[in-house]
């Protein structure tokens, strides 16, 4: 790609974000998903790994998706939708791997998450949220495999870069990278992002314009 078309994208990213964002639909289970519309990229991770934070600090907005010091808080699969137009919505997940939820509860996000995943033919693409401080998990690697085995297109974006000094920003992209060698179907490139400096943001707009030109 030329600096040209980067700067493009980067600009229609920026546009794109800049737009009306809302809130528009929450699922607790699989029966009660939106009809299927225009394209769909999702947010999956841990909990608390930053999901809700990454899609406020997307939008430019503090509160367009709920987040907490406390991992768990996002239960459902939430739809935001952006400018009518683009016909584009991002899905905020429930996290998985919350080990002090009930098991019934862990259960049923996990089905969810998984079910989710597989059967949806607007998601365009899957961002498996990674902790900078953390690394894959044995936990991220299930959900890896569950993408393997689905159709659809999965990228791996670390977050929370302000929490770690380069050398270990650096040592967890050699880590990520090593473990995503098992998942061929897994783009190779990583996303570095922080959305309290708001590291890696045009980037990930841009790659999202990219997506929207690959797929209408
Ligand atoms: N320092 C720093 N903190 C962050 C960043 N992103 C998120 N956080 C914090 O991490 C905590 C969890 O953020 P959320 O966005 O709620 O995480 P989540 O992945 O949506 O969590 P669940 O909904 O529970 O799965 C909050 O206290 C955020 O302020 C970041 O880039 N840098
Ligand atoms: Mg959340």
């Amino acid at each position: 790609m030329t600096d040209d078309t980067d700067a493009k994208l980067i600009e229609q990213g920026r546009k794109l974000f800049a737009g009306d964002w809302q809130f528009i639909w929450a699922s607790p289970s699989i029966e009660t998903l939106p009809p299927m519309q225009g394209l769909e990229v999702a947010f999956a991770g841990r909990s608390n790994v930053g999901k809700s934070s990454l899609i406020n600090a997307l939008t430019g907005r503090n509160a367009l998706a709920r987040t907490s010091h406390t991992p768990g808080r996002t239960q459902e699969l939430i739809f935001f939708e952006g400018p009518e137009a683009a016909n584009f919505r991002l899905v905020d997940m429930p996290g998985y791997g919350y080990a002090s939820a009930p098991k019934a509860k862990i259960a049923s996000w996990t089905s969810l998450i998984h079910n989710f995943l597989q059967g949806r033919s607007t998601l365009a693409r899957v961002y498996v949220l990674i902790d900078a401080r953390h690394g894959l998990k044995e936990v991220d690697q299930d959900v890896l495999n569950t993408l393997d085995k689905s159709a659809v297109s999965y990228q791996i974006v670390l977050t929370k870069a302000d929490q770690v000094k380069p050398a270990e920003l650096a040592q967890c992209r050699i880590d990520v990278e090593a473990g995503l060698r098992k998942h061929p179907a897994a783009y190779p490139e990583l996303l570095v992002t922080s959305s309290r400096t708001g590291a890696g943001m045009p980037e990930l707009r841009a790659a999202m314009i990219k997506l929207i030109g690959e797929r209408s």
